[in-house]
């Protein structure tokens, strides 16, 4: 049998356990080598996440979500695999691999601070396993239920160690009412195994409402019992970096204002995919990069000046 140190999916419940991976993977020579301080690594490794409050200004941003406001009238786009519908109302919930649709949103993969800071975190080169905006349109716009990324990513997509980060650039303000991301600080310690047997291409469904790989309730209300659970809030351009294991979720926006939400996965060159741990088959290249991962380098504006 193959070795599995994350275990999910079964028919019967699994208790939860500790991770079985580091949450800071430089080691002690390098840790310090990076934009992070000794305060933001300790944070991170505390509560598996790091908030940034306006880390980009509201100009810089704003072409971005201008470019989102033009794709969601492209026919074309919009009929394409990579693109999810919100499963009440029909509006976009989320467009997968932005990255290879856009260069604008490719260049900002390789943004020198966010970059650096995931290098340092991840110990090295790395490159992007998933990229996506999760919209939630005013007064429409359908929630998320608890989860762990690397539970779904290691169970469906084959991935081997918790070594990944989702940087999450907020293209409008996000606050109490428009359905923000909810986390459970500290909750990447321990992995929880989920129960039930993934169906057959899941995908087409979980990504609208997930089913499969949600956590037990006992399992949630413990960690909560412990953690709390936090909502990150403030202006469009604001970071948020989160390990992949820490459990999040969101509601449903009931404001008339729209949140938007990019996110960028960082995974190790370390942590090539794998088949999966649970899953009959391997996901579409749209969720799942494993192509052979180019390491990501700092974007240059000036290269073409040069
Ligand atoms: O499927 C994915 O890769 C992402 N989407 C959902 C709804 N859950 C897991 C992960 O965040
Ligand atoms: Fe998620």
């Amino acid at each position: 049998m193959r070795n599995d140190d994350y275990v999910s999916r079964t028919e019967q419940p699994l208790p939860r356990h500790n991770r079985r991976d580091p949450v800071v993977h430089s080691g002690p020579s390098e840790r310090w080598n990076g934009p992070l301080g000794e305060v933001a690594l300790s944070a991170f490794e505390r509560d598996g996440f790091l908030w940034f409050e306006g880390f980009f200004s509201q100009d810089r941003v704003a072409p971005f979500f201008k470019e989102l406001e033009q794709m969601s009238h492209d026919p074309e786009l919009l009929e394409s695999e990579g693109v999810i519908r919100d499963p009440k109302s029909g509006a976009i919930r989320s467009v997968f691999d932005m990255h290879r649709i856009s260069p604008r949103f490719d260049e900002l993969t390789r943004d020198a601070r966010i970059l650096g800071m995931v290098q340092q975190l991840l110990g090295g080169d790395v490159y992007i396993h998933q990229s996506r905006i999760n919209d939630k349109y005013g007064f429409q716009g359908s929630g998320f239920d608890w989860h762990s990324d690397f539970e779904t990513w290691h169970a469906e997509d084959g991935m081997p160690r918790m070594r990944a980060i989702s940087a999450s650039i907020m293209l409008t303000d996000n606050n109490e009412f428009n359905g923000p991301l909810m986390l459970i600080p500290g909750s990447h310690h321990e992995f929880v195994p989920c129960q039930g047997a993934t169906p057959d291409e899941n995908w087409k469904s979980s990504l609208k409402m997930q089913e499969t790989g949600v956590p037990s309730q006992q399992n949630l209300q413990e960690l909560v019992n412990r953690g709390g659970i936090t909502a990150p809030k403030g202006p469009a351009g604001s970071l948020l970096l989160f390990e992949c294991n820490v459990l999040h979720a969101s509601n449903a926006n009931m404001s008339p204002w729209p949140r938007s939400n990019l996110f960028f996965v960082y995974n190790s060159v370390h942590n090539v995919l794998e088949e999966p741990f649970a899953a009959k088959r391997a996901r579409p290249s749209f969720l799942a990069n494993r192509e052979t991962p180019e390491p990501l380098h700092l974007y240059d504006p000036y290269a073409q000046l040069r």
